[in-house]
């Protein structure tokens, strides 16, 4: 019969489907370490905010459970149970095991495909051990459940309900990924993300995992009527801004709509974040650069009607964007997504929008309101003035280095392979860590470079001051890759830039101020993962001849059983000692133990959330005192641990 000849073709379809995503799970969701774990949530969440964007959704609940799994719960219309004319499936098997297919369409018309590549359920699906899911809808709950994206059991009515919507639960296949354990702050950022993007949206998450554990269960709950203005006081709220309140401006035209929250405070750094249908476009795209060349010229325009703006003066984007955070979201059909990592924005179309929206109602708002028109214009008059400042001073060093014939820091240990890919840059504090570890490496690939002298708060600093820095300048120059926007990874002179820093307090804190260095200034080295911090060992084991060391507490009492043999007399022989500085190790010592590439452990500095990332430096190097010591008390591990 045709239409069973038709089923069948379909379903070899989906189990063909099926096993790619399995093969080649990096295709689908571009990695299958804790970041493509996190994925999964993000790819079920978003088809329930699909549905909030239609306005039948209104929370949304995501509970990480005791035995592995996820669950995700919308108050939406319920996955439709019907069976489909061309398939003679169900909307709802169709969901969960078609590629491509699914609940991606909000009911306002736009699509808004999340996620990484827009694949939805099917790979979540896919990639799970086991999936169940129910439906509320017409009075009744519907179940099924599959593995590893195979039907297990079909749909069936399992009785009455007296609500609607839809509830996901899925546990991640550890065969498929190399790490099963959702991490509840990284979600936890994320869901709130949402929440923002969504004004309204009720997004709570409950952790029921370890419920031996007082803090158990832990959960948090997001809902913010204001949305993107929100978001922009949230960020804010470690500084302190120079105008009330936010501005906001929304517009739109056809199938496009923007919105635009954004306020100053009186740091120098730059804070936007854009999104196109939800998605955070860390490349930027159309949407920003319609913003960005806006700004500029309304405030120039601005600045010169009111005369804040000399005739001699001219204002850069940069100048106008110091101290601004700011959120830009805008929605669409058939978002473009182009770049390197498919998150920048390519619709030209919106581009003109946006320019022409901030063009028309940041001008009205700022004639409405000319107080917080000259505070900010006063801002970005100073940023030009020490813009112009930081550019004398770089004539200066240029100048400088032009004379000296070795235009490299004199106390940089340079090795001698060229080629950048395959080199090594350690940077240590201190003299007799650098004498150390000079002995010890090896000079064919790795360089080092000590630091000196007093380290500059960047967080307070503009770029002019970085430039008359004698501890910061070295780096720069020995890095070669520039800083602030003339920033090029062309010129890189080292593969990894290895932090190594003592594992105390004072390591730390110098850790803490070159990784907020490296952050604000030198930020595509982190972006693009080239910033390390190396390990050195706690302990240090000694039986006779025998030496051992550990890394952690835990690694120091299981050597100690290994070499004692579990037999106590012996193991109260062994000689314990705690690491006391990077310095007092020899240098063949700090080379077996922190050096040597088969041997050491790197830690990779990453950013893959920028806002957390930007929170932490805010609070520990800003300049308001009480959020810093409440985060040094509440996350006194995390804060001396950000780099991991
Ligand atoms: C709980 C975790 C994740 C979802 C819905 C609701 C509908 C739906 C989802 O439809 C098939 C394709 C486009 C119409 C749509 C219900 C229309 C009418 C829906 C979710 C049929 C998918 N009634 N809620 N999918 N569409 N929630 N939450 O996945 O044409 S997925």
């Amino acid at each position: 019969m045709r239409e069973e000849n038709g089923y069948d073709a379909s379903q070899i379809q989906v189990l063909e489907g099926m096993e790619a995503v399995r093969k080649r799970p990096g295709m689908y969701i571009g990695t299958t370490s804790i970041q493509g774990l996190h994925h999964l949530v993000y790819e079920i969440v978003d088809n329930a905010i699909d549905e909030a964007l239609g306005g039948f959704c209104h929370h949304i609940e995501v509970v990480l459970r005791d035995d592995g799994s996820v669950s995700v719960q919308d108050d939406g219309r319920g996955i439709p149970v019907g069976r489909q004319e061309q398939t003679g499936r169900s909307a709802a098997e169709v969901v969960f095991t078609v590629l491509h297919a699914g609940g991606k369409f909000g009911g306002s018309g736009y699509k808004v495909s999340g996620g990484l590549h827009g694949v939805g359920a099917s790979v979540v699906n896919a990639l799970s051990e086991w999936t169940r899911v129910r439906i509320f809808l017409e009075g009744r709950r519907y179940e099924m459940a599959f593995s590893r994206g195979e039907v297990t059991q079909e749909l069936t009515d399992a009785g009455s309900s007296e609500i609607s919507g839809t509830w996901v639960c899925f546990k991640p296949d550890p065969e498929i990924f190399e790490e099963t354990a959702f991490d509840f702050e990284t979600l936890q950022s994320r869901l709130r993300q949402q929440a923002f993007l969504n004004a309204g949206l009720r997004i709570t998450l409950t952790d029921e995992r370890d419920p031996e554990d007082e803090a158990r269960p832990r959960s948090a709950s997001f809902r913010y009527e204001g949305g993107i203005r929100s978001f922009v006081e949230w960020i804010n709220r470690n500084r302190t801004p120079i105008h009330e309140p936010v501005i906001y401006l929304s517009g739109g035209k056809d199938d496009t709509v923007c919105e635009i929250a954004l306020q100053y405070n009186d740091s120098y750094t730059e804070n936007l974040l854009s999104f196109a249908n939800n998605i955070a476009t860390t490349e930027g795209g159309m949407h920003e650069t319609g913003f960005k060349t806006a700004l500029t010229r309304v405030l120039s325009e601005y600045g010169r009607s009111h005369n804040i703006l000399k005739e001699d003066q001219k204002l850069s984007g940069e100048d106008v964007r110091e101290g601004i955070t700011a959120i830009l979201s805008v929605k669409l059909t058939d978002a473009q997504f182009e770049g390197q990592t498919k998150t920048k924005l390519g619709n030209s179309h919106v581009r003109s929008l946006v320019d022409g929206l901030v063009a028309e109602k940041l001008s009205d708002f700022l004639e409405e309101n000319p107080a917080v028109g000259r505070s900010i214009l006063e801002k970005s008059v100073q940023a030009a003035l020490a813009r112009e400042a930081a550019r004398k001073a770089r004539e200066l060093t240029r100048r400088k280095t032009a004379l000296d014939s070795a235009a490299l820091p004199g106390k940089l240990a340079d090795c001698h392979e060229t080629d950048p890919r395959l080199t090594e840059l350690f940077i240590v504090e201190g003299d007799s860590a650098g004498g150390s570890a000079k002995g010890g490496r090896d000079s064919r690939y790795q360089a080092i470079l000590p630091l000196w002298g007093k380290m500059l708060n960047v967080e307070k600093a503009r770029l002019d001051k970085i430039y008359s820095n004698e501890k910061l300048m070295p780096l720069v120059t020995a890095i070669g890759a520039g800083i602030g926007t003339e920033f090029s990874l062309e010129r890189l002179r080292y593969n990894k830039v290895i932090l190594m820093a003592d594992a105390d307090v004072d390591g730390s804190h110098i850790r803490t101020l070159l990784l907020t260095f490296l952050f604000r200034f030198l930020r595509p080295l982190i972006d693009e993962g080239h910033v390390y911090i190396a390990q050195p060992p706690l302990y240090k084991m000694t039986r006779g001849r025998q030496v051992r060391y550990a890394y952690t507490d835990a690694e120091r009492d299981r050597t100690l059983d290994e070499l004692s043999g579990g037999d106590p007399a012996v193991r109260s022989r062994i000689d314990v000692s705690r690491n006391k500085g990077l310095g007092e190790m020899d240098a063949e010592e700090l080379w077996e133990t922190t050096m040597h590439p088969e041997k050491r452990t790197l830690l990779q500095v990453t950013a893959e959330d920028a806002v957390a990332a930007d929170e932490i430096f805010t609070i520990l190097m800003g300049d308001k005192v009480e959020p810093r010591r409440e985060f040094i008390e509440k996350f006194a591990k995390s804060a001396i641990n950000l780099d991991v």
